[in-house]
Order: structure tokens, then sequence, then C-alpha cells
């Protein structure tokens, strides 16, 4: 019986596990896991009779029933606390829900929520880590978060957060690291404290604009959207460069895992939701996809990808037209 954070490997997932970490203070262990691993890892790591806390960790269209029974089933016994921001499944119902505490609420980052969860259990330098997080995910711009903002300087707080997401972006699967950087966050360390973090954040850099210039030859473009195979570098920066390379709504980076297309995608503000389409394309596919209506990620069979991207090029142009309203011109 013991405390089992599972956590997202991403700078919101880093630092809402730094927040509950300052909250429990000891005895407790990290998981890092993603939307498509966690109910695995919930049957590998733990057990009946844990304290679970699951943070930055989207429910996943095909396994959320199975993992929600689950939890609950841990729930009867000890503490669930469920935090997160992700869009929820199509049909899923947080009011049905027993046994476990789900915070949730899309536009504010995970940490925002955790932040606001333990406010007064905190110590005051948990403000700024749940705002590198919140900037790490696009969502600093909250009443709550710019109320965090008024003890700290946004420019100072903009550079470290700044190392800590090209320093995680440059460590994807480095889980000792990121948990050393966790527990360095936690005894008040800035980021720019950590050498190997600074390092790595600017190796990241210098890679990422290698890796931008070369998009220009690999690019592949449709009616709505543009992708790349392996773009030999972060799958989610590359998306998004791909929207400005192409101009068209979408931009996707896949990388091959196996017999398993790994997708990341990014969609240009108010285009489309791309958490919606790929919560109804993925699985017709075979595959599972969501996340934020602008950033998603998404897997498919390989051998089944030409037909996905087909097919979602052409849902994205039903979806542009059908939110396409004529201009409002006032007098
Ligand atoms: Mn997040």
């Amino acid at each position: 019986m013991s405390i089992k954070i599972f956590t997202h490997g991403d700078v919101d997932g880093v630092a809402s596990a730094a927040l509950i970490s300052m909250y429990i203070k000891k005895d407790y262990e990290i998981i890092f896991t993603h939307p498509h691993g966690l109910l695995k890892d919930l049957k590998e790591f733990s057990s009946v009779g844990d304290t679970l806390y699951i943070l930055d960790i989207a429910l996943d269209e095909v396994s959320w029933p199975d993992t929600i029974k689950l939890l609950q089933k841990y729930g009867e016994r000890n503490k669930v606390m469920y935090f997160d921001h992700h869009p929820t499944p199509l049909r899923f119902m947080k009011t049905k829900l027993k046994n476990i505490a789900f915070i949730h609420e899309a536009g504010r980052s995970t940490s925002e929520l955790v932040h606001e969860y333990y406010r007064d259990k905190l110590p005051i330098e948990a403000g700024r880590i749940a705002l590198y997080g919140a900037i790490g995910d696009y969502s600093d711009e909250t009443p709550y978060m710019r109320r965090l903002y008024s003890y700290w300087d946004k420019r100072m707080i903009y550079f470290e957060s700044g190392i800590l997401s090209q320093g995680l972006e440059a460590s994807r699967r480095m889980y000792d690291f990121k948990r050393s950087i966790i527990e360095k966050l936690v005894s008040g360390y800035l980021p720019s404290d950590i050498t190997e973090l600074i390092e790595r954040a600017i190796e990241m850099s210098r890679r990422e604009e290698e890796m931008r210039k070369r998009l220009k030859n690999k690019i592949h473009i449709l009616n709505n959207l543009a992708y790349v195979i392996d773009p030999e570098g972060s799958l989610g920066r590359a998306a998004t460069y791909l929207i400005g390379l192409s101009g068209r709504s979408v931009g996707i980076a896949i990388e091959r895992r196996g017999d398993i297309a790994i997708m990341s995608l990014r969609a240009r503000r108010g285009d489309v939701d791309l958490n919606i389409i790929l919560r109804k394309i993925a699985p017709e596919l075979n595959g599972s996809g969501g996340g934020h209506p602008f950033a998603s990620g998404c897997r498919v069979p390989f051998n089944r990808l030409n037909e996905f991207l087909r097919k979602l090029d052409s849902e994205i142009g039903r979806y542009i037209q059908a939110t396409r309203y004529p201009l409002h011109i006032s007098p």
C-alpha cells in the first residue's frame, strides 16, 4: 500500500507531479504514462489499497470504461484523485463516477487545477511551478493564473518555463531524468539551475530549427492538411511548423513504431476541433486519438495510414464548411 502518482511526461505533467509531491512531501512513487497506456500501467504498477493521483492524462475513447471501472474499485479502499483538463470521451459522464475525485476543467492546465485544489497547503514557490506547466500547455492566460503572475516577473517565468519545455522535449523517455527534475523543482531549484536541463534545451532548440528547415523537402500536402512521415525530431513541433509551411488548417507529424503510426496533430486556432474529429474517426480505423481542440495525438495501424489521412482530410473540409458563417458587417 503506497502512494502512486501517474502523470504525463510533458511540462504540464511534470509541473503537476511536482505540485502533488510538494503537497504529499514523502513516500510517493512517480510513474510516467500517456492516454493509450494508462490502463495497462495502472494494472502493472498499482494495486488495490494504493492511494492514486492521476495527472494530465486524457481518458482514451476506447479504454476509458475499463479504466474507470478499475479506478472505482481502487477507490472503494483508498483515495483516487484524477486531475485533468483534456476533453472527456464522447459518452463519458462525470456525474456517474463513484469513489473517484475527478477534478476536471477544459481550458485550464492540469497544474492550475492542482494548484487551486491544494493552494492553502502549498508554499509560495508552488505558484511559479504551476505557471511553468500552464505556459507549457499555452494556458497561462486564465483568470486564476493571471492572479498568480502578480507574485512573479512574467519574463523570468517565461525564461524558466522555456528551458523546462525545451529540455523535457529533448528527454522524451528519460523517466529517471524527469523524476530528478521533479525532485529538484520540489526542493526549490529553478530550471536554469539544472545544467543538464539547460544543455538539453539548447541542443533541442538547435535540432528543432534544423528539423524545421528540412520539413520543406519532406512535406506532403492534401486539401486541408499537411503531413510529414518521420520528421526526425519532435512530432508536436513538426506538426506546428507544417501549418505555417503549407498554409493548411492542420499539420500532422507521423512516426512509425512497429505496425503502428503514431501521430501528433496541430490545428490553426479557430479552424477545427481536432479532439472531436479524432475521437470519431480514429476508432473507425482501429485506432485511438484525441486531446485538445488545437493539439491532439492519434495512433492507427500503419497499413491504414493513407486511408486515415484521406478520411481526416475530407472530415476537416466538412467541418470547416459546416462552421463557416458569412461575416457580419456592422453598419
Ligand atoms: Mn496538460
